[in-house]
């Protein structure tokens, strides 16, 4: 699966890209990411990227010329399998991303992520290219980078491989199928502090402990996020 990031601030990926799981699935051929300046397709002596809004207010806005044409020229490059691209713009205007929209995603060969920053874009750039606008919460972050950052990760773990042979997703908190959170977990030390891990763990039977965990995760998810056991999500 092939991610192409458009963004001011490229850098701000380079830790995020290095880390063990991604670069690993990048050495692996499951993964590429490609970082794109979109400072690199503007104009002018200058080269601006963003211009005060019309009708006055705070901020600055993203022009539309150089966003327009950096996706068009992505979309032009084709390097056999990845096709034209699934174009997502990152905006706290978009729906929201959920564990659902994160399986949808990951259907995609190709995903081109637009990151914004200040008060966002031009709205023809929208109208022009018609992306799919999602947000990651209703909290406003400082720009789009790190939002691009939230779906890249998640969006992987369901790409085959790259969890890895002992890892899946399948049964991940907010999966399809799988409504519950997590149960407790507990290594050594036995005892921390006065507080002991549930002998039931530690007993070797493997149906008992089956049972406490299932039990455990129907508990918390009553105690945490009964929204979670209300409806069909
Ligand atoms: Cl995608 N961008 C920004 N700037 N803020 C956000 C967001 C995105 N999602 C939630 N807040």
């Amino acid at each position: 699966m092939r991610f192409d990031v458009v963004t001011l601030f490229p850098e701000m990926f380079t830790g995020y890209i290095g880390q063990s799981l991604l670069k690993l699935a990048i050495e692996r051929g499951l993964i590429d990411v490609r970082l794109h300046n979109l400072r690199d397709w503007a104009r002018g002596r200058h080269r601006e990227v963003d211009d005060r809004p019309f009708g006055g207010g705070p901020g600055m806005v993203i022009k539309p010329e150089p966003v327009v044409e950096c996706v068009e020229e992505l979309r032009q490059e084709d390097d056999g399998l990845s096709s034209r691209g699934h174009l997502v713009m990152l905006t706290p205007q978009g729906r929201p991303l959920t564990q659902r929209v994160v399986e949808e995603l990951a259907e995609h060969k190709r995903v081109i992520l637009l990151c914004g920053r200040y008060e966002g874009f031009d709205q023809r750039v929208t109208d022009l290219l018609e992306p799919d606008e999602i947000s990651i919460g209703d909290f406003v972050l400082n720009g789009g980078e790190v939002a691009a950052m939230v779906l890249i990760d998640t969006t992987i773990r369901l790409v085959p491989g790259v969890l890895g042979d002992a890892a899946s997703s399948r049964d991940d908190s907010f999966s399809t199928g799988n409504r519950l959170l997590e149960y407790a977990q507990y290594t050594r030390p036995r005892t921390y502090r006065g507080l002991s891990v549930p002998e039931v763990l530690m007993s070797g039977n493997h149906p008992d402990i089956a049972a406490w965990r299932e039990a455990n995760k129907q508990a918390r998810t009553a105690e945490r996020r009964s929204d979670l056991l209300d409806d069909e999500q």
